[in-house]
């Protein structure tokens, strides 16, 4: 009970110290899996969106309910795959805006158990098979419900709750029995969306915090609980800049779809997703890449093969991915850059190929030697314009052989 109450945190009552015990695991994982599955990949179409935005009706998206089979669920192979990738963490939907749930809540019964054919419980076989890789386990929670009678709808003109407060309550009690619920899981993270529909006094983000807290006490909360969470959440784009956040995450899609479509072939690269993620580590940041199984939990081929073409690069360069800290300011090297966590290693990134040997500008340290990450080769080094009274390097020039370049972003140590 003590411990408990010891580590009850409220925002005010945390120290920065134990925040950053808190997030540690967090800021140096670097790369994690999210997962958006849903009877929006029965269609193949946008996930909860597209009957919000009226591209079909709300009926009609709702009989995906009887096509969502996870006949070939696989949560086991899910979990390797992930870890194969070389992600540290995972973070599944356990309910989108569409509100249907993934897990047997016992808040109503709009869920997979109750109203598809798959019948059973899809979250916690995931949550035991993400454990077992020694994977950090995140649920993604959408705090609007567009399906939930008592919330205010769109569907039937309620554009904002100001008057019912009982039917508010009634949702409120709602979300809170959910989440409760998500608490016997014991998540490392709990990953909420859809918070900007209501302020924080009316999701009562103070309590849910409170909640969360108390049942998984070392948990960490994305920041979309209105200013009650614990990291940044950028979506989709790379900051232009370094984020003012100490700890912050880029959740991204592969192609231009959360969930399963078929139709959006339009998928990045391999070495654009390498480039997207050593840019994100340039800054100090996470990657959080987006999956969207299919609708009988196959995952489809080009996420795979994506997913083990990662597993590849980070495998190789895990000494500069893992516990690394933001690089060095661009006028001191035209591309990314990392420190060691201890700050004795400087990693580079050469994400294109180099026309002549890189330079580093500005540095305040002498260079023992340069290294290519993952192939071990020694590199020469030339230095420039050193003056007589000082030890340190003006200009510091790297040849970079082609034998020894990575077919997408090449690492080298100093
Ligand atoms: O509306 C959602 C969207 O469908 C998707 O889940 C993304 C993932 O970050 N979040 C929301 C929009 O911010």
């Amino acid at each position: 009970l003590l411990m408990t109450l010891f580590s009850f945190q409220t925002k005010a009552q945390e120290t920065e110290q134990s925040k950053e015990e808190r997030m540690a695991w967090f800021k140096d994982a670097k790369l994690g899996i999210f997962i958006h599955w849903g009877i929006y990949a029965v269609n193949g179409i946008d996930e909860s969106w597209s009957f919000h935005n009226g591209y079909i009706t709300y009926e009609d998206y709702m009989k995906q309910l009887n096509g969502f089979t996870a006949k070939n669920y696989d949560p086991e192979y899910w979990a390797k795959l992930i870890k194969e990738s070389g992600a540290k963490y995972t973070v599944i939907t356990t309910k989108h805006h569409d509100g249907v749930a993934l897990w047997n809540t016992k808040q109503g019964d709009l869920n997979v158990i109750d109203k598809t054919p798959a019948k059973k419980d899809l979250i916690t076989p995931f949550a035991k098979a993400v454990r077992k890789e020694g994977l950090k386990l995140g649920l993604y929670y959408s705090l609007l419900d567009w399906s939930y009678p008592d919330y205010p709808n769109f569907l039937r003109n309620e554009k904002r709750y100001k008057e019912d407060d009982k039917r508010w309550n009634k949702f409120t009690k709602f979300n809170f029995g959910q989440l409760k619920e998500l608490t016997a899981y014991d998540p490392d993270l709990y990953w909420f969306d859809g918070d900007w529909e209501q302020k924080a006094e009316k999701w009562k983000a103070k309590e849910i915090r409170e909640l969360l807290f108390k049942e998984t006490p070392s948990t960490i909360i994305n920041s979309r609980l209105q200013g009650y969470g614990d990291y940044a959440t950028p979506e989709q784009g790379v900051p232009v800049n370094k984020p003012k956040d100490k700890y912050w995450e880029l959740c991204m899609t592969m192609n231009n779809s959360w969930g399963y479509q078929p139709n959006d072939t339009k998928y990045k690269s391999l070495n654009q997703i390498i480039r997207i993620f050593v840019d994100c580590i340039n800054m100090g940041g996470n990657l959080l890449l987006d999956i969207g199984p299919k609708a009988d939990g196959t995952i489809p081929e080009e996420q795979v093969e994506i997913l083990k073409g990662l597993g590849k690069w980070t495998n190789k360069h895990a000494a500069a991915i893992y516990g690394t800290r933001a690089g060095i300011p661009f006028g001191h090297f035209n591309g990314y850059s990392a420190l060691s966590k201890d700050k004795t290693i400087l990693y580079l990134y050469v994400d294109n190929k180099p026309n002549g040997p890189l330079l580093i500008k500005g540095l305040k340290n002498k260079v023992n030697r340069a290294w290519v990450v993952g192939n071990g080769t020694k590199l020469k080094t030339d230095v420039v314009g050193k003056l007589y009274w000082s030890k340190v390097p003006g200009l510091l020039y790297i040849d970079l052989p082609e034998h020894v370049q990575d077919e997408n972003v090449t690492v080298i140590a100093l």
